[in-house]
């Protein structure tokens, strides 16, 4: 799409609420992504490659590290800078917004939190660049919803750590520098290890034939006896908790992402509707069309303030962890639906690579199944609300 028109939509005047700084992120996000992004996403889509171009784009937007201080490199933005960046991103595409989340949160944040102050020197700088590019490596063929379960384990060897086991369904896999790997140790106990390309027995093959998140490079992550040095083991959390509190992170971009990806549906389905018409009259003018595009944009403006309340309580550090599943939860599948209303908006046209919807609704098909299941959210609210565990 060389020329994108795309205009936002906020018909509850949230905008007010946003300070100048927010606008003026906001906006930079916007015109790169028209600039950047709406020519090039769609054909990277069809091809199934990760546009590499946009890596450069993407730090100078500060979407590499939105919220870490400015001294390791990161923006040292608030958490609705970082939530109206991904929104932005994601309107135009999921994929784009999945490489600066996985940089963001996955990456940077487990070293900025839980790293030494060398492993913080060392890394942070040059991801918020895009010098370099993490992975994250929680989830494995036999264990994607219960990570708890995992099998990838290491051994002490005195001067170094012996790292086995496999990763799966990796984002950015294939092409990263670093990988923050979730592994056990000889007692069990969960810990996240540095792991860098070039280390003897590190492989990071690519997973092909997606039908979604398809200009996202995915891929595995498999260690056959990888010697990792003692000092890239991240020293300041052990435990399950500490992968879950960066997924906590991603999750909460994912609430607001996910209304970009909604917000550019509704407004192709919008500027469709008036254009198009079919027995002399513009099908925005048909009752059934005004019952798809006025629902879009009210489940879009429920969705809009329930994310900028929880930026309201990131900001507090009051958020829980149960807030940011119902909001990922939410948010996520009121895109997909915005998505598959848009599309029949747009009659066969919408199945094109004409316009961006398809690509959307495809992608988040994999947006409500990673960062935790769409029914793995609904058992966080349930278990937070009724103290009972549904899981196991
Ligand atoms: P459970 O016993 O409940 O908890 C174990 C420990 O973790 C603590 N905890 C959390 N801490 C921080 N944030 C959270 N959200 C937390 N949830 C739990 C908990 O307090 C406990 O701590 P402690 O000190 O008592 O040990 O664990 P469980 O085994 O019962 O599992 C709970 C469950 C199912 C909710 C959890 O495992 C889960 O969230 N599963 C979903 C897995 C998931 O989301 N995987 C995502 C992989 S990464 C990814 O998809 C990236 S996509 C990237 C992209 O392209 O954008
Ligand atoms: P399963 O856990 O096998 O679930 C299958 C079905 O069973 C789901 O519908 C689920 O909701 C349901 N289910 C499971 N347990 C329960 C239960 N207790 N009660 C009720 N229903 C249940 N992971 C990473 O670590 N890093 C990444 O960068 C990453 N990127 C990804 C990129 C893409 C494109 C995709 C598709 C996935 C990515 N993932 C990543 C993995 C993702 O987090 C997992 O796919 C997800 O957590 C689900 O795991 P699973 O696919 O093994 O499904």
């Amino acid at each position: 799409m060389n020329n994108d028109p795309y205009q936002s939509h906020d018909y509850f005047n949230i905008d007010d609420l946003l300070s100048e700084e927010h606008h003026m992120i906001r906006q930079a996000a916007r015109d790169w992504v028209k600039r950047d992004v709406s020519p090039i996403i769609e054909d990277a889509a069809q091809k199934a490659e990760f546009p590499k171009s946009i890596i450069k784009g993407l730090a100078e937007i500060g979407a590499f590290g939105p919220y870490i201080p400015e001294e390791y490199g990161g923006a040292g933005l608030d958490q609705i800078s970082y939530g109206l960046i991904m929104q932005e991103i994601e309107r135009g595409d999921s994929g784009v917004r999945s490489t600066a989340s996985v940089q963001s949160s996955l990456v940077m944040f487990p070293i900025y939190q839980y790293g030494t102050d060398e492993q913080r020197k060392k890394f942070l700088p040059k991801l918020a660049t895009g010098e370099m590019m993490g992975s994250f490596g929680l989830t494995e063929p036999d264990h994607g919803s219960n990570p708890g379960g995992m099998t990838t384990n290491f051994k002490d060897k005195g001067d170094h750590y012996l790292l086995n086991g496999a990763k799966m369904w990796i984002s950015n896999s294939p092409f990263c520098d670093v990988a923050i790997v979730w592994a056990k140790n000889e007692e069990g106990r969960v810990h996240g290890l540095i792991v860098e390309r070039g280390m003897e027995g590190f492989s990071t093959p690519e997973t092909h034939n997606k039908w979604s998140l398809r200009a996202s490079a995915t891929g595995e992550l498999i260690f056959e006896d990888v010697k990792v040095p003692k000092e890239n083991l991240l020293p300041g959390r052990s435990g399950l908790g500490a992968p879950l509190s960066c997924l906590d992170s991603a999750r909460y971009g994912i609430a607001w992402g996910s209304i970009g990806a909604a917000l550019d549906c509704y407004d192709t389905a919008m500027r469709y509707a008036k254009e198009r018409t079919q027995f002399d009259r513009p099908i925005a003018g048909f009752q059934l069309q005004q019952k798809k595009l006025a629902e879009m944009i009210t489940e879009i403006t429920k969705a809009q303030l329930m994310a900028y309340r929880l930026g309201q309580l990131k900001n507090e550090n009051k958020a829980s962890s149960s807030q940011i599943s119902m909001a990922k939860r939410n948010n996520v599948e009121m895109a997909l639906n915005v998505a598959r209303e848009s599309r029949q908006v747009l009659g066969g046209m919408g199945i094109t690579g004409d316009y961006s919807i398809m690509r959307h609704m495809m992608n988040l098909e994999s947006v409500i199944t990673y960062e935790g299941t769409h029914d793995i959210h609904l058992l966080i609210t349930g278990l937070d609300i009724t103290g009972i565990s549904a899981f196991k």
